[in-house]
């Protein structure tokens, strides 16, 4: 998953980075990525299939990006395990807080 890409699909921001640069380098998918902004960082968070092999369903997974574009969290903050597939995240800030939903199961 590409930040240039993300960001540039959500109509967001321009980034300084010139060229696109990873959000995460996790085995299998991650999809339906979302992006807010926060105090001083950006928030991404997308479904992840990364333990498919322990968990037989995908997770919510995100990372805090700088504004120079240094990804904060290279392996992935793990936001929710759960046994059903969970789908489309959403950010939000909230002044003082992140918020994060999904959708679970299907
Ligand atoms: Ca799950």
């Amino acid at each position: 998953m590409f930040a240039a890409t993300t960001l540039a699909v959500l109509g967001l921001v321009a980034l300084p980075a010139e060229e696109p640069f990873d959000i995460s380098r996790a085995i299998e998918d991650q999809r339906y990525p979302t992006v807010e902004f926060g105090r001083d960082c950006y928030l991404v968070a997308w479904q992840d299939a990364r333990d498919l092999a322990i968990d037989t369903s995908c997770n919510i997974y995100g990372c805090r990006v700088a504004r120079s574009g240094a990804v904060l969290d290279t392996a992935g903050i793990l936001i929710w395990r759960s046994r059903r597939d969970d789908y489309f995240p959403r950010t939000a800030w909230g002044g003082s807080d992140w918020v994060v939903i999904w959708q679970e199961g299907c």
